[in-house]
């Protein structure tokens, strides 16, 4: 399968499951400019016509996108690796967090990405800070959102990034850098962040 990504950008959360899962995903660079091509030389919105990444193209010729889709497309291939619950309510409760990370965390910072006026930008730093106090009830006491490592500690560390990286304050949570170091400290994070040319720590 060839996993389509920018470095840092959301596609590092499946990029980080396939490492996670043991599975071949080979990456194809994607650059952002006035044209958006792919490493290997294509127009990338043949590839996906909304032009954003990550886009995954499977070993049928499939091409699959919306990142916590292909977190759970590429769980389901590593079943043996039990990346996210699979049974009982522990199942739904995967599903909410995750949902929860790609439309509060991950679509509630990527408007600072956009260079905001300051009114638009203060607003959205406060709802961010919120949401990520929400995360942290989640989290409670446990070293993982959902108890053991899952694709949602791989999508909730990739947007923590950012969150660190535009320098919003969010030592009300100390949990959260504890959480986020926890993270960043697994072989295959490290092996990712590796891969995208990322500082790894
Ligand atoms: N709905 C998509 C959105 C993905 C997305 O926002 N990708 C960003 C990077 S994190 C992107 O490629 N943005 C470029 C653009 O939209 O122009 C998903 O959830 O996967």
């Amino acid at each position: 399968m060839r996993l389509h990504y920018a470095p840092g950008a959301c596609s590092l959360a499946p990029h980080i499951v396939s490492r996670e899962a043991g599975l071949d995903a080979t990456l194809d660079k994607v650059t952002f400019g006035a044209e958006r091509t792919t490493e290997s030389g294509k127009d990338f919105y043949t590839i996906n016509p909304q032009g954003a990444v990550p886009a995954l193209e499977t070993d049928d010729g499939e091409i699959l996108t919306e990142a916590q889709v292909l977190l759970q497309y590429l769980d389901s291939l590593a079943p043996s690796k039990a990346l996210l619950p699979s049974e009982g309510f522990a199942k739904w409760r995967g599903l909410e967090t995750l949902n929860f990370i790609a439309t509060e965390l991950h679509k509630g910072t990527s408007p600072l990405f956009k260079k905001p006026n300051d009114e638009v930008r203060d607003a959205t730093i406060k709802l961010v800070q919120n949401r990520w106090g929400l995360f942290t009830q989640k989290l409670g006491d446990q070293d993982y959102v959902l108890g053991a490592f899952s694709v949602a500690d791989a999508y909730a560390f990739t947007v923590l990034r950012w969150a660190k990286a535009f320098k919003i304050d969010l030592s009300a949570y100390p949990k959260l850098e504890a959480y986020f170091l926890r993270v960043q400290a697994r072989p295959a994070v490290q092996q990712a962040l590796t891969e995208e040319g990322l500082p790894t720590s």
